[in-house]
């Protein structure tokens, strides 16, 4: 596991809760779109930002493997050997599960503790790799939403948009993960599904074909502008 992808926190300062809500960033994308590259950066520049209220921390986390309960539901969703791999709708309750964990033990409590949360995929993961990849009702998915994060949504999902081939170029040399070796066509309906949502759900997309300072650049000039004085 990488080190950026591992849940943790930074401080501006230690202190107290804040006494208002924190904020919820989630980044979103197909594999290799840069996600942990990105969050490498938020996590070195978000505390220096002046976004977060004196004494605020910020949590690092992810999904699926935010958890302790999460981390084992990862390894069977990722790396299950081979008689264990779930069907589809087994994969979607897990990763429902370890949504429901996540939000109940983590983000909520973080949040309102007025830290902010920032998080490596979240719900929209769900809809597009179960939903458009896997074939599920999105109906069906949207209740599961529903149950696992009670309602909880984030204040800003960051959707690092970039082709299919590109992503699969980044990530050649590289050893497939169960859903990562789901096959071409899988990747594409997933592919498809995220640029759908992204209309759907109001996400800001970023090039993430650029290089991955000028992608940082752009993220971060969104968060001033999204949550700043004047946002
Ligand atoms: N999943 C997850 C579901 O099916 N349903 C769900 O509900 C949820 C929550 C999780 C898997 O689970 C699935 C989706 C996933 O398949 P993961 O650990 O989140 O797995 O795996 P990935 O998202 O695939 O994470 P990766 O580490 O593979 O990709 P990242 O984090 O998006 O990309 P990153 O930053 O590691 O970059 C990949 C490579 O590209 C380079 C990097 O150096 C690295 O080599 N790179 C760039 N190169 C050029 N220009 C840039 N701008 C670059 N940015 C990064």
């Amino acid at each position: 596991m990488k080190a950026t992808k591992t849940a943790g926190t930074a401080a501006t300062a230690p202190g107290p809760s804040t006494g208002s809500r924190g904020r919820f960033l989630v980044l979103e994308g197909i594999d290799g779109c840069g996600k942990t590259t990105q969050l490498a950066f938020l996590s070195q520049w978000l505390p220096t930002s002046g976004l977060l209220a004196p004494g605020a921390r910020l949590h690092l986390t992810r999904e699926p493997g935010g958890t302790p309960l999460g981390q084992a539901l990862r390894q069977l969703l990722l790396h299950p050997p081979e008689a264990a791999a779930p069907c589809s709708t087994a994969e979607l309750l897990l990763y429902a599960a370890d949504r429901a964990q996540h939000v109940e033990s983590t983000i909520r409590p973080a949040l309102e503790a007025g830290d902010w949360v920032l998080c490596d995929r979240f719900s929209g993961s769900t809809a597009a790799y179960q939903g458009y990849g896997r074939g599920l009702s999105l109906a069906v998915i949207e209740q599961l939403e529903a149950m696992a994060t009670g309602g909880l949504e984030a204040d800003l999902t960051l959707w690092l948009d970039l082709p299919l081939a590109e992503s699969l170029r980044r990530r050649s040399g590289r050893a497939a993960d169960r859903i990562e070796a789901s096959g071409q066509a899988f990747l594409e309906r997933v592919a498809d599904g995220f640029a759908r949502l992204a209309m759907q759900r109001r996400w800001q997309r970023l090039d993430a074909h650029q290089a991955p300072e000028q992608v940082s650049q752009a993220s971060a000039r969104l968060l001033l502008e999204r949550f700043g004085a004047g946002g």
